[in-house]
């Protein structure tokens, strides 16, 4: 990875953002130039990953490489880049149907394997794009077009969910505190594993519950003394309604998916090669 001053402005890209006036994932982009700025990183190293969804188009408006895929399937696309090569600085972005609804089993995986991405979820509890229908994320009772009298299913909370499959960095942000998510955004590419930010990124044209003042009434920064290495600590704090708390639950290092590939390949690679031609021989 090449860190160069490169200055904030130059991660623009000329591609102005077609969100509504008001879109909570304004203030998500925000950040991630304040982060990628803040880190001078190169843009040639950055690649930014998307599924399908209104916070899907993030890819268009950065200056990066960037590959805007399938609904639901960033993270197999970016794991694919990551692998292929383990240099580039790899984040993902997309929404809550896209992340755990249809690509659901692709992040509890990427979760439990630890693969070496920062995975930036714009969570409105709502589809955007396809005009507000409930989410894995909305609330019971929630009224939509498809769901008039109320949402029967209660929701999952993504933060447990990232706990509890594994991931080695979980933490949760607000688009109304585009400082502090950059922070986030930051820390989340140092880490050398599967970083999950679940962002409070509210959605005004299709959500009139979930809205910036009622998320700004309800969140607190998590309490000075969690401790992050505490899985358990976090599990308790991330399962409480009240106050929906902001910030790191929590961080501990461990070997990532791409490390754990590279050391089978370390040392014995003469063997692997004398497999691999052996499979070429016999399917040739
Ligand atoms: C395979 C497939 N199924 C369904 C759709 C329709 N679709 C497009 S975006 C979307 C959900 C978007 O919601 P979310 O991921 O939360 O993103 P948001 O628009 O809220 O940012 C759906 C169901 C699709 N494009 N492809
Ligand atoms: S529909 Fe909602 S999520 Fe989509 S751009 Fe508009 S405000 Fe943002
Ligand atoms: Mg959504």
């Amino acid at each position: 990875m090449s860190e160069s001053s490169v200055a904030e402005y130059e991660y623009r890209s000329e591609v102005k953002p077609t969100w509504c006036p008001g879109c909570g994932d304004f203030g998500v982009l925000n950040a991630l130039y304040n982060a990628l700025g803040r880190k001078g990183y190169n843009p040639k190293d950055i690649v930014c990953v998307s599924g399908i969804g209104c916070s899907s188009r993030l890819p268009y408006f950065v200056t990066s490489y960037g590959f805007h895929s399938v609904h639901g399937r960033a993270m197999p696309i970016a794991t694919g880049v990551k692998m292929a090569n383990p240099e580039l600085t790899v984040l993902v972005f997309g929404g809550d149907g896209d992340a755990y609804a249809i690509g659901g089993g692709h992040f509890i995986h990427a979760a439990r394997r630890n693969t070496d991405l920062t995975y930036v979820i714009m969570d409105n509890t709502i589809y955007g794009l396809t005009k507000g229908q409930t989410s894995p994320t909305s609330q019971t009772g929630f009224v939509t077009k498809t769901t008039p009298r109320g949402s029967v299913e209660p929701p999952f909370n993504p933060i447990v969910l990232a706990l509890a499959s594994g991931a080695s960095f979980v933490a949760r942000g607000f688009s109304g505190k585009p400082k502090e998510m950059a922070d986030l955004i930051v820390k989340g590419i140092e880490h050398p594993g599967f970083s999950i930010i679940d962002v409070y990124s509210p959605c005004p044209t299709f959500n009139t519950v979930n809205t910036f003042k009622t998320y700004k009434e309800e969140v607190a920064d998590l309490p000075s003394d969690h401790d992050v290495s505490d899985r358990v600590a976090a599990l308790r704090l991330a399962s409480l309604d009240q106050p929906r708390y902001l910030g790191i639950f929590y961080h501990q290092r461990v070997g990532s998916f791409q490390e754990r590939v590279k050391s089978l390949q370390t040392g014995d690679r003469k063997d692997s090669k004398k497999v691999l031609d052996s499979l070429f021989q016999r399917f040739s």
